[in-house]
């Protein structure tokens, strides 16, 4: 690339006329709460830097030692300190006199909204708390939360972490059998869910699912239900309870008790490279001062001033620490909002902005990449000054829709954050930190200060400007991860074992630095595809299409797609006897996955095949799956068993 630097200090790529880089405005750098000193402060003594991060939250008993990690991979992190999580994210704003401040501007779908001050709050959390401790729940106790996005899903989560119970959020859009599967896992004894959900002005059942679900999960002592359609529901007396019952006519005092800083506040399933979800455990100090601090410094979140909105699902990790937890231990003003981007129509998102002034928004790639294709028209129709901070998260963001982020919503000036981060590193670990960086499009840059990354090759060598291989962190951090619960060998072994003799943390993320040092994610170098940024494993797909009775094997790839990221491409072997019906066939191979996962991991193309491409030794070429998939042309097949395989592959993907 040719560069050169013009007169306001931009840098130019002179072939595209686009500028490389673009450093933050004067007037941001004057307001912002990051200054590059905060690098400095974290390199001269690291755990210094962390206490007084920590040091942002209150704590019942202070904590005397920062770091202990004689027992690595399991960390822990401001030992001896007691905390309650709620109390921070609540009773604190409350105490400190901000209680009539509004924490959630919600909208739901339909077009009814609730403004949620933290009193009002304080007092809701304080009920359900009550109300589950009269359900016999007490700390230790796991409870599965299956809702939409309504404000009892988050009082939910604040009223386990005040009385130390662990909670399981299971994305509301996941199958009866997924829920399942992790109401087992976990041992839950509550599911907390909804009647129904709104999607695009329907009402879609949801506690039927929690029925079919619980009917035989053992662990199961109470389900307690939100209405918020109005639809009919099957109940089960002595099981069944209402919201408005229970909770409502509970007591709106609850004193917080205090937990260990290592107290588990949340397990939450993620798609591993194997068929079972992990169960990923997080704990309470080290995770709030963390989601707390970037929260802080990344959005330069200005209290009792910022309207933010994050527009994640608090079934994902992003909902968990930038919805509810971040932001409130932040004392922020935020907008919740129950539905899609589309309903009524694609202006929803632009009208809410407009309506609650919404000045920092926080989204992903893929719906910056819907919004293009719904034209800019939509998003010019609107006044969108009140934004002055944009962010993504979910996957790399290209740099056509970092310029259009940019520029249309952001008014050409609003600097973007490009986080990365999963759900195991709990909070954001690469990113620019705005009013510091100068921003370039489709790079996250930068391991926030305190952070340690690195890039490295597969002899452990670590690589310098230029240098593309896998990205690892190589020092812990408060937010870490703890373990996946019940399987500590495969918490090991998953993070761990690639790199043991270094103690390095494998993200399972190729990256690659540009000349300048800057840091690009590549994507998932495992079998784990990103879908609109949510995580799915290739074998959990196969493994739902071999469950349906005619599919004697699969094989899945993710493919390049230009909305989504990437798109699911399954393709099939049929069992003996059984006939090719066609479209009919591939429709019921889709429910199919939509009813064993979820209708987000159905996939975007099924071919009926006679043979999969095989190595020697067994393993099914997904290389050359995806070369199909993408139409490119067969690299080299000299490790198949069969390469002629690939001429019946080609003929039965161009029927
Ligand atoms: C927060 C979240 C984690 C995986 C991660 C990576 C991808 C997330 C990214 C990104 C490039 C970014 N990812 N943020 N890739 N740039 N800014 O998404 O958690 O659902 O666990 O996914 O997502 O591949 O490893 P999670």
């Amino acid at each position: 690339m040719t560069e050169t630097v013009t007169d306001d200090g931009t840098t130019r790529d002179t072939e595209s006329e686009h500028p490389v880089s673009y450093p933050p405005s004067g007037d941001f750098v004057a307001q912002a709460n990051a200054g590059s000193e905060l690098y400095q402060a974290a390199k001269n003594d690291r755990l210094a830097f962390w206490a007084e991060q920590a040091n942002r939250l209150h704590w019942h008993t202070p904590f005397e030692q920062v770091l202990d990690w004689s027992d690595a991979p399991v960390a822990k992190w401001f030992v001896g300190g007691e905390l309650n999580v709620a109390y921070n994210c609540v009773d604190r704003h409350v105490v400190e006199g901000r209680g009539d401040q509004v924490a959630i501007h919600w909208e739901g779908e339909p077009g009814d909204s609730r403004e949620i001050t933290y009193s009002d709050l304080l007092a809701e959390v304080s009920r359900a708390a009550n109300a589950f401790t009269d359900l016999g729940l007490v700390s230790g106790d796991r409870v599965a939360i299956y809702m939409p996005m309504v404000p009892e899903a988050i009082v939910s989560m604040l009223a386990c972490a005040r009385l130390g119970l662990t909670h399981s959020v299971v994305f509301a859009g996941f199958s009866s059998s997924a829920l399942r599967s992790r109401i087992d896992d976990a041992e839950a004894k509550l599911v907390v869910t909804t009647d129904g959900q709104w999607r695009r002005g329907k009402a879609a059942p949801l506690k039927d699912s929690v029925d079919e679900a619980v009917d035989s999960a053992a662990s199961i002592e109470h389900v307690l239900v939100v209405k918020r359609t109005d639809i009919d529901v099957q109940w089960t007396e002595g099981r069944d309870l209402w919201w408005h019952d229970t909770v409502g006519s509970a007591s709106p005092e609850h004193e917080a008790q205090a937990f260990d800083s290592e107290h588990p506040l949340f397990i939450l399933y993620t798609s591993g490279t194997t068929g079972k979800p992990k169960g990923i455990i997080h704990t309470s100090g080290g995770y709030l001062t963390q989601t707390a601090y970037t929260h802080h410094y990344v959005f330069d979140h200005k209290r009792g001033k910022d309207v933010y909105w994050c527009t994640a699902d608090i079934g994902w990790v992003t909902g968990h620490s930038y919805i509810v937890y971040g932001p409130l231990a932040n004392g922020a003003t935020q907008v919740v909002y129950e539905g899609t981007p589309n309903s009524p129509d694609e202006h929803r998102h632009w009208n809410i902005v407009e309506k609650y002034g919404v000045t920092i928004y926080y989204t992903a790639p893929t719906l910056v990449r819907t919004f293009m294709k719904w034209g800019r028209q939509i998003p010019d129709a609107h006044d969108l000054s009140s934004i002055r901070l944009l962010g993504s998260v979910g996957e790399p963001i290209n740099p056509e829709a970092w310029r259009w982020f940019r520029d249309v919503v952001g008014a050409g000036s609003a600097p973007i954050v490009d986080t990365w981060w999963q759900t195991e590193t709990g909070a954001i670990m690469v990113s620019p930190l705005p009013g510091v960086t100068a921003t370039k499009p489709g790079s996250a840059q930068t391991p926030l200060p305190g952070i340690s990354a690195a890039i490295v090759d597969d002899d452990a060598k670590m690589l310098g400007p230029g240098g593309n291989g896998y990205l690892v962190l190589d020092e812990p951090w408060p937010s870490m991860l703890r373990g996946i619960w019940g399987d500590m060998e495969r918490y090991k072994d998953t993070y761990w074992s690639r790199y043991a003799t270094e103690g390095w943390y494998f993200a399972g993320d190729g990256a690659r630095f540009d000349d300048d040092g800057d840091l690009w994610v590549l994507g998932r170098v495992d079998d784990v595809m990103n879908v609109s940024g949510h995580r799915i494993s290739t074998s959990e797909v196969e493994s739902a299409l071999v469950s349906h009775p005619g599919v004697a094997e699969a094989a899945v790839v993710g493919a390049a797609d230009e909305t989504t990221g990437q798109g699911i491409v399954a393709f099939v072997i049929l069992r003996e006897g059984i006939e090719n019906t066609g479209d009919a066939l591939i429709a019921e191979l889709k429910a199919q996955v939509s009813k064993e996962i979820s209708p987000i991991a159905k996939p975007r193309q099924i071919t009926v095949v006679p043979e999969l491409p095989k190595t020697r030794s067994g393993k099914i070429m997904r290389r050359l799956l995806r070369d199909v998939a993408e139409g490119r042309d067969l690299g080299d097949t000299s490790t198949l068993v069969d390469p002629a395989v690939f001429d019946a592959i080609a003929k039965a993907g161009q029927k």
